[in-house]
């Protein structure tokens, strides 16, 4: 090292920062206790010296001059814009004593808790919920808790377990060892992995495997970078891998291509699904989908007669109508190929050791809190009533229901919310009118953030200055290996979400005060079953462990878990599910009261759906699909990532401009019922002309925050188009963030855009 740097840290990243669902390795090179370069690191296993955009400009974000340093207390009305400075002594005891008198008066369930998506934040945010005593913890604003969560409950039904493509991860030497086995195909089915590298899947993975000759088949209504490398490209119409995987699977099953000895020894109701699924001929799938009849023939008779193949699998399949089911017939898909949990398949994915630290499925929440914790949640948890699904998996409250109960205070008031990772406001929550409204209604709000933004300005009452990753200290489990967030550096007066939830718990439990008297005493807790401690693993030099793969009772060591017995909790054959089988006919659905089979219904807006809707608003607007620059809503204000994205945009198909007579660059409306946003168009043929894709997150960090303008959200951000109320019929899944109409149209002059709406009645509009 030159002395250019006094130190190098090598740690993991994992949000705050890229913003992102992490799991790279980055050296931080540091002069003058500050951070002045960013790299990746070479020796990490996963992403080996890659960094993506978002990390390299680290020092930008950490050192930005609006990033916020301390605890903020809003001092003006609310949406004035007017905070002031104060000590973290009085922010935890005004939260204490918020809450505290909320609960006297109105029980802790009159708390909620908001998280974003699933960064460092899951298991300090539950943490900080149930020692409160409150129920009500979801990622308010995402319609149907429409990401991963779907994925993950069908997968828990079905096969008792999550499990992701194998590219070789599971494995310290990766492609060198000899376990592993190349795909033949990769599906790569409703996910731009290369740009978001989305739930612990690095996109360079399937490069990697592509560069030793795996094949790709791409399911998207856009032309992707995959789409373009392709051996096949299933170009899909919105909202219809529902009705894809049901004819896929009829395909297969017609022709036998299915792995008859798999299917025989290890599934459950093989005939049922069979029957279920010749209600899904190609003609009528094909004419659902948009995709040829042969296309669709012969991408399935790629993968299913190549194995080992995989499927790799996105946002957009939660985002169908019955988002769970559309991802029960995916996951039936890779069952009965017999490529679930096999070399260069479909491989579970339990975390290292089998240590959890964010609940992503009941097993886990049992696991933290105890065997009576679903029963202890639920009789408050909102949407538990409603929805028998979730009632049992997993510990979300359901949105939807959840804003429309802050509205109205039925069947019980909801009176503060604890905002963290989250900017409603600004990026998650569709309706955004409802979400301001439903905020508004608080009698008090908290934002743990690093910036202001739109959610901040609107609505905060407290700010807490959040740390980055290379300022705190955290670990990661979201599979293998087990990993070190190391501190690099102090910033402000910033701590991590774990060092501000584990005081509040503290506060509001006293018992968590003798128990955990510092976070690591928490973490090395967490951590028994790995044999290590966070203090040891932190002296090794990597800060990252992989299970020993010999170990055959380890559940996180692959493959073939279920013949040795490493899956179910009575250490017999079998997968984690009633039947101890693979659940193509899921006995879980039957109890709740949902179909045990998959099945398709259309968009709740759509061609089909909605056909006079369809004639004043003929286009699909898909949002949301992502840009490396950002994170979500991040971002915005980092000078080297806003260059290279520097509008909000709407991407149209050039033939759709020339017949309204649209040129690229121009403004133009994106508009439908609800209202309507400003976007600059870009023309672009990888879409398709029925569609326009709108990136999601938008609000401008350089324009004004107080109100009307909070940072031009109700102009630009097109959660003023999404609805909420679209959820699937299991309380999960369904959010129409991909498949609503719209359509776009000049600005003419003397246009306005729309200002957010007054609520004069609003609850904790003053004073705090
Ligand atoms: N840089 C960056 N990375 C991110 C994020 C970010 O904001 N920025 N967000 C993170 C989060 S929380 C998530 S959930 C993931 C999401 O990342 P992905 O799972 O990749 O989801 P999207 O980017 O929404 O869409 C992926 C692809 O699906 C296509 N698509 C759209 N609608 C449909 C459809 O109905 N069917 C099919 N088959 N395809 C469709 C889009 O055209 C796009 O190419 O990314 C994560 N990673
Ligand atoms: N139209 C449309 N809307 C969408 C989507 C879409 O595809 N289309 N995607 C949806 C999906 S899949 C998701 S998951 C949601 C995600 O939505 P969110 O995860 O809520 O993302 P943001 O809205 O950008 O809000 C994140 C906020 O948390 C802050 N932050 C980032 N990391 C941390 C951290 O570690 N700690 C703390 N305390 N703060 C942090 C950021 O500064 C930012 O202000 O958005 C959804 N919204
Ligand atoms: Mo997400």
């Amino acid at each position: 090292m030159s002395n250019k740097y006094d130190r190098v840290v090598t740690t993991t990243v994992w949000s705050p920062g890229p913003g992102c669902h992490g799991g790279c390795g980055a050296k931080l090179y540091i002069k003058d206790d500050k951070v002045v370069k960013v790299e990746g690191d070479e020796s990490h296993p996963w992403s080996c010296g890659r960094a993506c955009s978002r990390l390299l400009a680290m020092t930008q974000y950490m050192y930005h001059k609006d990033r916020i340093l301390y605890p903020m207390k809003r001092v003006g009305a609310r949406g004035e814009g007017k905070f002031e400075r104060i000590s973290w002594d009085e922010a935890y005891g005004t939260v204490e004593q918020k809450f505290n008198d909320i609960k006297e008066r109105f029980g802790p369930e009159a708390v909620i808790f908001c998280q974003g998506t699933g960064r460092d934040i899951g298991g300090s945010i539950s943490f900080l919920c149930y020692a409160f005593g409150s129920p009500n913890w979801c990622q308010l604003g995402l319609a149907g808790q429409s990401c991963y969560t779907p994925r993950l409950g069908a997968m828990s039904m079905v096969q008792g377990d999550p499990c992701v493509a194998d590219c070789s991860q599971f494995f310290e030497k990766r492609f060198d060892d000899k376990r592993f086995e190349l795909p033949k195909y990769i599906v790569v089915w409703g996910q731009n992995p290369g740009v978001g590298c989305p739930d612990a899947f690095m996109g360079t993975w399937v490069v990697d495997c592509m560069k030793r000759g795996t094949k790709i088949i791409c399911i998207d209504p856009r032309w992707t970078y995959f789409a373009s490398r392709a051996e096949h490209f299933l170009q899909i119409r919105p909202g219809t891998d529902g009705a894809l995987a049901l004819g896929m699977l009829n395909v297969i099953i017609e022709n036998g291509w299915h792995d008859k000895e798999f299917v025989d020894k290890w599934c459950h109701g093989f005939d049922k699904l069979s029957e279920r699924v010749k209600e899904y001929p190609l003609s009528k799938v094909s004419a659902i989908t948009g995709i040829p009849e042969n296309v669709i023939f012969e991408a399935t008779k790629a993968y299913a007669l190549n194995r080992p193949s995989s499927i790799h699998w996105g946002l957009p399949i939660d985002m169908c109508p019955e988002g769970t089911t559309a991802a029960q017939a995916i996951a039936d898909l890779w069952c009965i190929t017999g490529n679930l949990d096999v070399p260069g398949g479909n491989v579970i994915a339990r975390p290292a050791f089998g240590l959890t630290q964010y609940p992503y499925d009941t097993h886990q929440m049992k696991a933290m809190y105890g065997d009576d914790i679903m029963d202890k949640i639920n009789s408050k948890r909102c949407g538990a009533g409603e929805y028998k699904y979730l009632a049992n998996f997993r510990g979300w409250a359901q949105p939807d229901v959840a804003v429309q109960q802050m509205i109205d205070g039925k069947p019980y008031p909801i009176k503060a919310a604890w905002i963290q990772t989250t900017n409603m406001l600004g990026g998650q929550a569709a309706d955004l009118n409802k979400h301001y409204r439903a905020l508004m209604n608080m009698d008090f709000n908290v934002v743990v953030d690093s910036f202001h933004n739109p959610t901040t300005m609107a609505i905060a009452d407290l700010i807490l200055p959040v740390a980055t990753f290379a300022e705190k200290e955290s670990w990661r489990a979201w599979y293998v290996p087990l990993q070190l967030i190391r501190p690099a550096v102090s910033v402000g007066e910033c701590k991590s979400d774990w060092e501000i939830n584990l005081e509040l718990a503290r506060r509001f439990n006293p018992k968590f005060k003798e128990k955990y008297p510092s976070f690591q005493s928490y973490v090395d807790e967490r951590m028994k079953s790995s044999g290590h401690t966070y203090k040891e693993l932190s002296e090794k030099h990597d800060g990252w462990i992989f299970p020993d793969p010999e170990d055959m009772k380890d559940c996180s060591v692959p493959y073939k878990r279920y013949e040795r017995g490493a899956l179910r909790p009575d250490g017999k054959p079998g997968f984690r599910t009633p039947t101890g089988k693979v659940e193509l006919y899921t006995t879980m659905h039957e109890q709740f009261g949902i179909d045990p089979l998959p099945f398709y219904v259309e968009p709740p807006e759509s061609e089909l759906a909605t056909p006079e809707l369809f004639k004043k608003y003929p286009l699909v607007m898909v949002t949301g699909r992502r840009s490396p620059m950002f994170f979500h809503s991040e971002h915005r204000m980092i000078p080297w990532l806003r260059v290279c994205d520097p509008d909000p945009i709407v991407e149209v198909n050039p033939d759709l401009l020339k017949e309204k007579g649209i040129c690229d660059g121009d403004w133009v409306w994106v508009e439908n019922d609800r209202g309507r946003i400003r976007r600059k168009v870009k023309a672009n043929y990888c879409m398709d002309k029925k569609c326009v894709s709108v990136p999601h997150g938008w609000w401008l960090p350089e324009t004004d925050g107080p109100a009307p303008d909070f940072y031009k959200s109700w102009e630009i951000n097109c959660n003023l188009l999404t609805p909420v109320d679209t959820q699937s019929s299991s309380g999960y899944g369904g959010g129409a963030y991909k498949t609503t109409l719209c359509r776009i149209r000049k600005i003419e002059a003397g246009e306005a855009c729309v200002t957010p709406p007054d609520y004069p009645d609003a609850a904790g509009k003053d004073g705090i």
